[in-house]
């Protein structure tokens, strides 16, 4: 997609903090962090949202949370934990619409979000 802010950053037009990189997957620093550690995983694919996910991602999203795993763990996350968000939609506040998971961590959290 020529226009979406995260396939720009795939591409590298736009720089961004990366964190990890595979053939299907960026991790990489959120410019606007609400948690000492705040990290962004998405698809190199172009998805919009949750919504538009097929069963052909199956392996592309489970991917995702086990790129998330080994992040918390080599970070030294596993035992004080972290929270992992999808927002989907304009209720969500999601505001990107190219699929992405916050990976939270580093201070206790609150539930329910606000
Ligand atoms: P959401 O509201 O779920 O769509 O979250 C979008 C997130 O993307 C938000 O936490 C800020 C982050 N973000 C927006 N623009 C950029 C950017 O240019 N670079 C980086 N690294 N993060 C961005």
């Amino acid at each position: 997609m020529e226009d979406c802010l995260f396939c720009k950053i795939v591409k590298k037009e736009i720089p961004a903090q990366i964190v990890s990189e595979d053939e299907n997957i960026l991790v990489f620093k959120d410019v606007n962090p609400q948690a000492p550690v705040h990290l962004l995983l998405i698809p190199k694919k172009h998805i919009p949202s949750l919504l538009e996910l097929q069963e052909d991602d199956r392996d592309l999203a489970g991917n995702i949370q086990l790129t998330a795993t080994r992040l918390a763990k080599e970070m030294g996350l596993a035992e004080s934990g972290f929270r992992l968000v999808c927002n989907c939609g304009r209720d969500s506040g999601q505001l990107v619409y190219h699929i992405h998971y916050h990976f939270l961590a580093g201070r206790a959290m609150k539930w329910p979000p606000g």
